[in-house]
């Protein structure tokens, strides 16, 4: 057979399964196409990095010896859609199938599944480069009343023996988070991350995704994100050598000037195939055992990669399509219009977003507490979210978007990712960061011109939906207390928020154009 091996932007890697036991003749294709760049409007930053690293990943394909056809976004022949394009070159080059590794999102999946036994077959390759498959994944779910991502990540160290003392986890516990919720000393400096130089192609790049992508939301000034293996085995190491060690406490924390604290800004080259997690998780496990770096910070880090990523992952094939079209609170409210402008006085919100627009970048309790509470205590359906996260974030692909979005954040799945929902006032923004004081509400006060609109947010969502919650045993503290308020409070709480849903303007759903 001639194979054309189709490798997606998120396929960045020499260990790709559909790389491997290839015959001489087979051509390797990477295509640019103008529909994956508008299915949602992705930052510019997002395309950029896809696509520079795309253009910088068929360079060392060729050296290597492989014969590649690289189709740039420009090329007047190019057809419109991923699919579309391999045929097309199939056609070209008189290949007889196409192999592709399992993509990152169920609509091509799907796509490419119905084309298995067609004129010209698609032959579909399982992606080896986690620590988990999505068949593993549902065997394990099977076996299990409910599919828990602790009890997942115990099993997952076990069988890959990171951190594990023989048969015992590393220091006699599984999980150090209860070390992981310190807020950050105003007086700390935070290292500056890794500068990457931009390239002829990276410049390239720049300036195509400039003009054709200009109008996305996001800014392309700030572009730092590594385009080439070598460049993320530089920010690993300055992620090791410099933010490991404080990585754990300040995981949770929040400061107003400063976007990246003590996180790896590893989830983009991971997700595009630039490290694999395997060598992440061991670079960061040899620390602990060379003492320099404690084990809170070294399990914390571990449990996101091995654990979170991997469980999300699990639950999105094994959940999908039915996933996406849950909505267990009855959400419907459309996307805030500041989560594209930034233009609101909510200073965390405000912050978060601002963020996002310079640096296609929030850290998880951005995402989870403040952009994304933010949304639940609205009502804010899940496709709206959903789409915004998509777009708006480098490392954003749906497998691992989507649970965290509309399972996590929104708790749409009825609790299957989370027992309860990561609902909060503007009591834990507060303790966890910097911005309440930078903020023209008080993060003391539930009702008035000045109270912070989280915590009427807080206390009405709560009350909105005690028919769902209230019986979840996790939650039943915090409606102990939501009995125990006067009549009076409570609608006066319930005035204050209705008062701010009212004024909050929603933008219609996003449409996509694929004509460039
Ligand atoms: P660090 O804090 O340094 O964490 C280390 C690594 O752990 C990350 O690089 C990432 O690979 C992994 N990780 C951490 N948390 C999670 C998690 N909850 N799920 C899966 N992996 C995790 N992550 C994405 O990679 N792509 C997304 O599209 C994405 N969308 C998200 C949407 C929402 C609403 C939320 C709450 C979280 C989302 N996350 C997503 C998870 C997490 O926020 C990011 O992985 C993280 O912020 C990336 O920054 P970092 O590399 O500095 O992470
Ligand atoms: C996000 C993205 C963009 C903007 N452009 C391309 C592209 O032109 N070609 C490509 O192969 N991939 C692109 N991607 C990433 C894809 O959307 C990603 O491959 C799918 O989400 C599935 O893995
Ligand atoms: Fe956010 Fe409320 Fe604090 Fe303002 S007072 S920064 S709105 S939590």
């Amino acid at each position: 057979p001639r194979p054309l091996v189709l490798l997606l932007g998120d396929q960045l890697s020499h260990a790709m399964a559909s790389l491997r036991d290839l015959p001489e003749d087979a051509v390797v294709a990477l295509c640019e196409v103008a529909a994956e760049g508008t299915y949602v409007p992705h930052h510019p930053q997002k395309i950029a990095l896809i696509l520079s690293a795309m253009r910088h990943f068929a360079a060392e394909l060729r050296d290597r010896g492989h014969r590649v056809h690289y189709s740039a976004l420009d090329d007047p022949d190019n057809a419109p859609t991923l699919i579309g394009e391999a045929e097309r070159l199939a056609g070209l080059y008189g290949c007889d199938e196409v192999r592709v590794v399992r993509p990152g999102e169920w609509r091509l999946w799907q796509a490419m599944g119905e084309r298995k036994h067609a004129a010209l077959p698609w032959r579909l390759i399982e992606d080896d480069r986690f620590f988990t498959t999505p068949e593993a994944f549902a065997a394990w779910a099977r076996k299990r009343k409910a599919p828990r991502m602790e009890h997942f990540y115990r099993e997952q160290r076990r069988r890959t023996g990171l951190l594990m003392e023989d048969d015992k986890p590393a220091g006699g516990q599984w999980n150090f988070d209860h070390d992981n919720r310190q807020p950050l000393p105003d007086s700390l400096a935070v290292p500056e991350p890794p500068r990457h130089h931009h390239d002829a192609v990276t410049e390239d790049v720049l300036a195509l995704v400039a003009e054709h992508f200009g109008a996305h939301f996001g800014t392309l000034d700030a572009f730092h994100w590594p385009v080439t293996r070598r460049q993320a085995l530089v920010d690993l190491r300055h992620f090791i050598e410099h933010l490991l060690p404080d990585f754990g406490r300040y995981q949770d924390a929040i400061r107003d000037a400063e976007p990246f604290l003590f996180h790896s800004r590893l989830s983009a080259a991971l997700n595009l195939g630039l490290l694999v997690p395997r060598e992440v998780c061991e670079a960061v496990e040899r620390e602990y055992h060379e003492e320099r770096a404690p084990l809170n910070s070294v399990e914390g880090f571990i449990r996101q990669v091995l654990g979170w990523r991997e469980y999300v992952r699990g639950l999105y094939w094994t959940r999908m399509p039915d996933y996406k079209r849950r909505n267990a609170l009855g959400a419907s409210r459309g996307l805030p219009a500041a989560f594209w402008s930034g233009d609101t006085d909510l200073r965390c919100l405000a912050r978060a977003i601002e963020m996002t627009r310079d640096h296609a970048y929030a850290h998880h309790i951005q995402r989870l507490m403040v952009t994304g509470n933010f949304a639940l205590l609205c009502d804010v359906a899940p496709e709206a979210l959903c789409d915004w996260y998509l777009a708006v974030y480098a490392d954003a692909c749906e497998w691992v978007e989507l649970p965290n979005t509309l399972g996590m954040v929104l708790h749409a799945d009825g609790g299957l990712m989370g027992s309860k929902p990561y609902c909060a006032s503007g009591k834990y923004i507060d303790r966890m960061s910097d911005h309440c004081r930078h903020c023209r509400y008080d993060p003391k006060r539930a009702t008035g011109p000045d109270a912070c609109p989280f915590n009427s947010l807080y206390w009405a969502f709560l009350e909105r939906h005690a028919d769902t919650l209230s019986g979840n045993p996790r939650m039943k503290l915090i409606y102990g207390s939501l009995r125990r308020m006067s009549d009076d409070k409570r609608a006066a709480l319930r005035e204050q928020a209705a008062a701010f849903l009212a004024r909050l303007d929603s933008v219609p759903a996003y449409s996509p154009t694929h004509a460039q």
